[in-house]
C-alpha cells in the first residue's frame, strides 16, 4: 500500500517501533533547536549529562523571547546560552537575529528531515516539508545527548486543499483560522495534519509555514506540506537549493481522517477573545472599534507579510485612536524591507517599529491599555497573555490588521476601499548570516558563563507507589500553559530560576496557589484536578517543573482525544 508523507519521513528515521497509530516509536532526529526562554533549562539539562558535544547533526540556540534587558537577568541568560552553544557545538543565533521559527525556516529547515524545537510553534518547518515538532527542554536535551525521540505514533489527518485563495485580501492566516473554527483547539490532539490536494500549489513556502505554525493551536503534534516546485523555488531564493528533495504522498496513501478546504471560499476570518478557535468572519464584526494593532510574530512576519502590510500603509495614516506596532520576523526580513523603502512607508504612516523578536506576542512590551481591543496577526489570544488581564485580544491576518489600523475599526479588507498590490514571490531573498555564530572545532578553552540568574535544575525523587495528598485546585477544560505558568515581562526573566518562578504558578487564576502548595508540601504535597486538554498551548516545561517544585504530586486530567467535526 502507498505511503503518506508522515509515514515516509518517519519510516526513513525509524530507530525502533512500528508506524501504527498509538504505538510508541523512536525517531532519529536531524536538527534540534532551542529558544532562550525554554533553552536555558534545556542546556542546563544537557550539561548535566556530562557530554562534550551535541550528538545530532545540527543544533541551534536562538535568543528571541527574553529580549528586554531591564537588568542583568535576561542578558545573563543570553551569555549562558552563547557560551553553552560554543562549548557544546551548536550554532548561536544572537539577540536581534530574529524569531527562532522564521530564522530556522530561512536558514536550516529542509524537506524530508526531522527537527525538534523547544517551542510549540516549531511546526513552522512543516511548510518546508519537514517533520518539525515542539518539545519540552528535557526531550531536546536527551535527543541532543544521542537518544532517539520517542512519541506515540499520531494519527494522520489529511487536509485536502483545492481552489485558489481570493488574493490579495484573503491570506494563509485566514485558512488556518478557518481550520481552527472547524476543528477547535482540541481537534488536532494526537494527530499530524498532512496537507495535500491541488490547492497546495496555490501556497508558497512562507504561506504554508503560517498554516503549519498555527496548527499548534489545534493541539496537533505537527503539520506538514509536500515538498514540490514551490519549495524548490523558495530554497533557491534563499541560496539553499541543495537542500531540496521532492516529497509527496503516494496516490494510494491512506489517512485516518480527511477534511476538505476550498481555498476559493475562504473569507477574511478573525479569532475573538480569548481563544484561537473562537473564529468568525471579519465581516460579522464590522464596526468594532480597535485601539491597538500588532503585526508580526512567528506566524506572520515573513517578507511577504511585511510587504503586504507596507503596501496597505503606503501614503496612508494610522487612525488617531490606534497604536500600531510591527515586529518583522528576522533581521534578514528587516534588512530586505529596509532596502526597499518599506520601513519608510510603515513609519511614515505612523507605525512603531519593534525589534525582530517575540515582543508583544508574549507580553514582552506592547501591552494594551485596560479594557482595550487589540488585534494581532499572532497565534494566541489567551486571557492575560498580552500583559493586560482585561484587554480583548483578537487574531487576524496581517492584511486585515493593517486595514483596521488605518480605519480604527474592524472592516472586511475587501470592503475598505484600500488598494493593495498582489504579492510576487522574490526569486532572491537577502541572505545575511552575520548574527549566526557557527560551531567551532576546538572548544577546549570555552568556559560556560553562569551569572547569578542561572540556578541549578531541580530534580524530583523517584515516584512513590501510592500518593496521598491534598487536592489544591479543580479546573475545567482547555487550561493553557499560560494559565499554569504565566509568561510576560515580569515572569519570563525567572525561567532559569525555578524557585523564583514557582511563586507565579496559577497566579492569574488563584493568587494564593503557590503559598497553599508550599504549605501542603510539608504535609505530603498537593494534587491538581484538570479536565480535557490540560496544558494546551506552549511547550514550556516550567508548567510541569514549577508545580513539581511546589510539591505537586500529580495532575489528574482527561487525555483529550480531540474531535474533528467537519462542519
Ligand atoms: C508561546 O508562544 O507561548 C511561547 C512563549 O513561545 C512558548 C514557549 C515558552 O513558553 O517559552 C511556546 O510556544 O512553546
Ligand atoms: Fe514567540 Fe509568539 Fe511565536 Fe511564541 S508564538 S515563538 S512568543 S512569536
Amino acid at each position: 500500500m502507498g505511503k503518506n508523507i508522515v509515514e515516509k519521513i518517519f519510516g526513513s528515521h525509524l530507530a525502533y517501533g512500528e508506524l501504527t497509530a498509538g504505538s510508541p516509536v523512536g525517531l532519529k532526529v536531524d536538527q534540534v533547536y532551542t529558544q532562550d526562554a525554554t533553552g536555558t533549562m534545556a542546556w542546563l539539562q544537557f550539561e548535566a549529562m556530562g557530554l562534550n558535544k551535541v550528538q545530532v547533526p545540527l543544533a541551534v540556540s536562538y535568543v528571541d523571547h527574553n529580549m528586554l534587558q531591564q537588568d542583568y537577568m535576561n542578558p545573563d541568560d543570553h551569555l549562558f546560552l552563547q557560551t553553552a552553544a560554543a562549548k557544546f557545538g551548536a550554532y548561536f543565533s544572537r539577540p536581534g537575529n530574529g524569531i527562532c521559527h522564521q530564522v530556522h525556516l530561512e536558514q536550516f529547515a529542509a524537506p524530508g528531515k526531522i527537527a525538534l524545537g523547544t517551542d510549540s510553534h516549531t511546526p513552522t518547518g512543516g511548510g518546508m516539508g519537514m517533520i518539525s515538532i515542539g518539545v519540552g527542554g528535557l526531550d531536546a536535551a536527551t535527543v541532543m545527548g544521542g537518544a532517539a525521540f520517542e512519541l506515540n505514533m499520531p494519527k494522520v489527518l489529511k487536509v485536502h486543499l483545492f481552489g485558489k485563495l481570493k488574493r490579495p485580501y484573503v491570506t494563509a492566516m485566514d485558512v488556518i483560522l478557518e481550520i481552527l473554527r472547524r476543528l477547535t483547539v482540541k481537534g488536532g490532539v494526537g494527530k499530524i495534519l498532512e496537507y495535500g490536494g491541488p490547492g497546495d500549489k496555490d501556497l508558497n513556502v512562507t504561506e504554508r509555514a503560517t498554516i503549519t505554525n498555527m496548527g499548534a493551536e489545534l493541539g496537533a503534534t505537527t503539520s506538514v506540506f509536500p515538498s514540490d516546485e514551490r519549495t524548490k523555488f523558495y530554497l533557491e531564493a534563499v541560496g539553499r537549493e541543495n537542500d531540496w528533495i521532492e516529497l509527496s504522498a503516494d496516490e494510494d496513501a491512506s489517512y485516518a481522517e480527511v477534511i476538505r478546504i476550498n481555498l476559493g471560499k475562504i473569507e477574511p476570518m478573525i479569532a475573538q477573545p480569548h481563544s484561537p478557535d473562537n473564529v468568525v468572519t471579519v465581516k460579522s464584526l464590522a464596526g468594532t472599534k480597535v485601539n491597538q494593532v500588532c503585526i508580526g510574530s512567528c506566524t506572520n512576519s515573513s517578507y511577504q507579510g511585511m510587504k503586504s502590510v507596507a503596501s496597505i500603509l503606503k501614503d496612508n495614516t494610522v487612525s488617531e485612536g490606534v497604536n500600531l506596532l510591527i515586529n518583522p520576523g528576522s533581521k534578514q526580513v528587516y534588512e530586505m524591507i529596509a532596502k526597499e523603502g518599506l520601513i519608510a512607508d510603515m513609519v511614515a504612516a505612523g507605525a512603531r517599529m519593534l525589534e525582530s523578536s517575540c515582543g508583544p506576542c508574549i507580553g514582552m512590551g506592547g501591552a494594551p491599555a485596560s479594557g482595550q481591543v487589540s488585534v494581532r496577526s499572532y497565534n494566541r489570544n489567551f486571557k492575560g497573555r498580552s500583559g493586560t488581564k482585561d484587554a480583548f485580544v483578537y487574531l487576524a491576518s496581517p492584511v486585515s490588521c493593517a486595514v483596521f489600523a488605518l480605519k480604527g475599526e474592524m472592516v472586511d479588507p475587501r470592503d475598505a476601499g484600500i488598494p493593495m498590490k498582489k504579492f510576487r514571490e522574490p526569486s532572491k531573498y537577502t541572505i545575511n548570516r552575520n548574527f549566526l555564530i557557527a560551531p567551532k572545532q576546538d572548544t577546549s578553552d570555552v568556559k560556560v558563563v553562569k551569572g547569578p540568574n542561572i540556578k541549578e535544575v531541580s530534580v524530583k525523587d523517584a515516584l512513590k507507589d501510592a500518593i496521598e495528598a491534598e487536592v489544591l485546585l479543580k479546573l475545567g477544560d482547555n487550561v493553557t500553559t499560560d494559565d499554569i505558568m504565566p509568561a510576560g515581562s515580569k515572569v519570563l526573566p525567572f525561567r532559569s530560576n525555578i524557585p523564583a518562578i514557582s511563586n507565579f504558578v496559577f497566579s492569574n487564576i488563584d493568587n494564593s496557589f503557590s503559598s497553599r502548595a508550599l504549605e501542603a508540601k510539608g504535609k505530603g504535597g498537593g494534587i491538581i484536578i484538570g479536565a480535557e486538554n490540560y496544558g494546551q498551548g506552549s511547550s514550556r516545561e516550567h508548567a510541569a517543573i514549577a508545580p513539581m517544585f511546589l510539591g505537586i504530586q500529580a495532575v489528574i486530567a482527561n487525555r483529550s482525544r480531540g474531535s474533528t467535526d467537519p462542519t
